[in-house]
């Protein structure tokens, strides 16, 4: 059987960073294709690169048939910091090139397909903590916005025409390879680099604001876990909810402090505590567990150790 090609957007990305590096060593570096709107700044850790700005289909599709791309993970996207302030890029950038896809998928030319939801797409009128799969979902964010009419794409592409595209609302991702991009859980991400560097950070989230946050290598093995789950174990097309775990600004803090004692923090809310405000504290992922067996490995304390370790080896 012919092995699968996969093609990455955004792949320079905090996510893409790792995403394909996690499929490269499980499909092999020569079927993984790296692309991205900018070019890599160091040489890429595995795949093929090419420059493609996904809203250029021109483009798009000369690469995927250069390839001859059966599966693609579409992670380009603006955040919701950035979204925020540009709301007609954020849904032309967020909505079209993912109904492009869905469109190649719908006339047989790709096989499967992932999409990135977000926790952005909960809003007011739901309970704050523990929040359900199936809850009035009411986005107060132009990203939340995006992500929620996608969702409901994904799940119209695949009712009405069969297309096999799979799709995770990730909470706030932390991660050490790659900066975070323009969201409003980014502050869990430079936290560590500003305690490791100049043993203080203030912080843009205030101190009591709680929001369901992830390692990024749990964040991974999710996603190939969902992408390799057998179809007739996938009751959600929409997006899978994903919680794991849920802290303020103020017990991440401390959680460094026991590791860096010298760790100060301050608090410096902007416009992202509006956003924060609107998302839930913590999410009730118990489908995906049902589903395709997600699991977790890292806790607070174990990701802040390894946050650490990772971010004060030599580079
Ligand atoms: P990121 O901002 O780190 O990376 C996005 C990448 O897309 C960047 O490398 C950027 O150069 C690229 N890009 C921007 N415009 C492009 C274009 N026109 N064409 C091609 N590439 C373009 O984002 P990320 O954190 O890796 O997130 C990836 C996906 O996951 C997004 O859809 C995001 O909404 C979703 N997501 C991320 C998180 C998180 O915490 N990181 C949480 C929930 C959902
Ligand atoms: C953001 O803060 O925008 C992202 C997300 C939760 O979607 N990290």
């Amino acid at each position: 059987m012919k092995t699968s090609k996969i093609l990455i957007t955004g792949a320079l990305g905090q996510i893409g960073t790792e995403l394909s590096v996690a499929l490269a060593s499980k499909y092999g570096s020569e079927n993984i294709i790296v692309s991205d709107l900018r070019e890599p700044s160091k040489p890429l850790e595995a795949g093929v690169f090419e420059q493609l700005d996904v809203m250029d289909f021109k483009r798009f599709t000369e690469v995927l048939e250069k390839h001859q791309v059966d599966i693609v993970y579409h992670l380009a996207s603006l955040l919701s910091g950035t979204s925020e302030k540009n709301p007609a890029l954020a849904w032309k950038l967020n909505i079209d090139p993912l109904l492009y896809l869905c469109n190649l998928a719908k006339e047989g030319k790709l096989k499967q397909i992932f999409w990135p939801s977000s926790i952005a797409v909960f809003g007011r009128e739901i309970p704050k903590t523990n929040v359900g799969q199936e809850v009035p979902l009411n986005p107060s964010t132009v990203y939340g916005i995006t992500k929620l009419a996608g969702e409901k794409w994904c799940e119209y592409y695949h009712q009405k025409h069969g297309v096999d595209i799979r799709s995770i609302r990730y909470p706030g991702l932390i991660s050490w390879k790659a900066p975070a991009g323009g969201g409003t859980t980014d502050y869990a991400v430079e936290i560590f680099h500003k305690a490791i560097e100049e043993k203080k950070y203030t912080s843009f989230i205030a101190e009591h604001t709680a929001m369901p946050m992830l390692y990024m290598d749990d964040a991974i093995e999710a996603t190939l876990k969902l992408m390799e789950a057998p179809s007739e174990s996938i009751t959600v097309r929409t997006s899978y909810n994903l919680g794991g775990m849920s802290f303020t600004p103020k017990e991440l803090a401390e959680t460094i402090k026991k590791e860096i004692p010298e760790f100060e923090i301050a608090y410096e809310p902007d416009f992202r505590q509006a956003i924060a405000d609107s998302w839930p504290a913590s999410i009730d992922d118990s489908i995906a567990k049902r589903d395709w067996g997600l699991s977790y490995i890292y806790d607070l304390e174990k990701m802040t150790k390894e946050m650490i370790q990772n971010l004060k080896k030599p580079a």
